[in-house]
């Protein structure tokens, strides 16, 4: 009889002891997470009208593939009706997240509204647009407002808080230029009253449309204009080529200060002092978009506003960025 319960404990103990491992394995198995689906995020990027676009679109295509996140992506060549018709392809395709770059403000309420619908979150990236926040789970951007405030400081700095400036903008509507002159003109009217807006045209971001535009400002009045403010680094590369075309000193005779200090040209040209300064709006969103991804993928709770810390960059501090830049 002892015997048998000896023997019946031996096989208990060895049929534990075979538990174990197992046990642990199935353990370690029920730990391991899930094999998680690879993310699908639709971009409907504006286009590749600057260097600064270019940048930003490179940052979020690496990022994807460094997250090993598959993206559809969209060039909509500044139209919005092309960034709407992807949206909805996107939704189409049930993608997991929708993530785009306003060309302007107004106009995406629908499709948006569309987005929600079939439960797909969507994330603004770059400007913003005008609709409901909880039309969207987070934007990610700059302070386009803060951008034409450091330019309007700068720009007082160089003219001794009195001069006539010209203006030529981005695209109309959009968040970048809307706030960008906003900024601007409201720094001027609050802190330097000598100074003013003389003209002010749509250049669209687009550097050729900066060379027509600078050359129908001084055709009107050269002798009249101070300083100028482009709102992007293209516009005022074609800008400056007038004025110097013009048999004038652009950086000397005109004070120039524009926005996005991305690319190396734009850096060494600051260097020449040909343009004076250029306010810092960061392109390299990409790893921000998709870590903010992750977050909502683990049920985290994510800012609804992003912003990137930005400077800007001068005659004086453009060395040190020349030195980082490996664009
Ligand atoms: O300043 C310009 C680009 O939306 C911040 O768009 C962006 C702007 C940028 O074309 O170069």
């Amino acid at each position: 009889m002892k015997l048998n319960i000896v023997l019946i404990l031996m096989l208990c103990l060895a049929l534990v002891s075979c538990a174990g491992p197992k046990a642990a394995e199935s353990k370690e198995v029920s730990n391991t997470p899930k094999t998680s689906k690879k993310l699908i995020v639709g971009y409907a990027q504006i286009g590749a009208e600057s260097e600064w676009r270019l940048a930003n679109t490179r940052s979020i295509q690496e990022a994807a593939k460094a997250e090993n996140i598959e993206l559809l992506f969209t060039d909509c060549m500044q139209k919005q009706e092309n960034q709407i018709v992807a949206i909805k392809s996107f939704i189409a395709q049930k993608v997991d997240y929708i993530a785009f770059s306003p060309v302007i403000e107004s106009g995406w309420n629908d499709v948006l509204t569309a987005a929600q619908k079939a439960n797909i979150p969507v994330i603004i990236v770059d400007r913003k647009a005008n609709v409901d926040e909880n039309l969207y789970k987070t934007f990610i951007g700059s302070d386009f407002y803060e951008e034409g405030r450091k330019a309007a400081i700068e720009m007082a700095e160089l003219l001794n808080k009195k001069g006539n400036i010209c203006e030529i903008q981005g695209t109309l509507g959009s968040d970048a230029a809307t706030k960008r002159k906003m900024g601007f003109e409201d720094e001027l009217k609050k802190n330097y009253p000598n100074m003013k807006i003389v003209r002010s045209e749509v250049g669209d971001f687009y550097r050729e449309k900066g060379n027509e535009i600078m050359k129908s400002f001084l055709k009107a009045e050269a002798k009249n204009i101070d300083g100028l403010f482009a709102h992007n680094d293209e516009m005022a590369l074609g800008a400056i080529e007038e004025i110097e075309a013009y048999g004038i000193k652009p950086g000397v005779d005109i004070k120039v200060i524009s926005v996005d200090a991305v690319s190396k040209e734009i850096l060494e040209t600051i260097k020449t002092g040909k343009i004076n300064a250029s306010a810092e709006c960061n392109p390299y969103l990409g790893p921000l978009l998709f870590e903010t991804i992750r977050k909502i993928e683990r049920g985290e709770k994510v800012q609804k506003n992003i912003y990137s810390d930005e400077s800007i960059v001068t005659t004086k501090n453009v060395d040190e960025y020349l030195r980082k830049i490996s664009y």
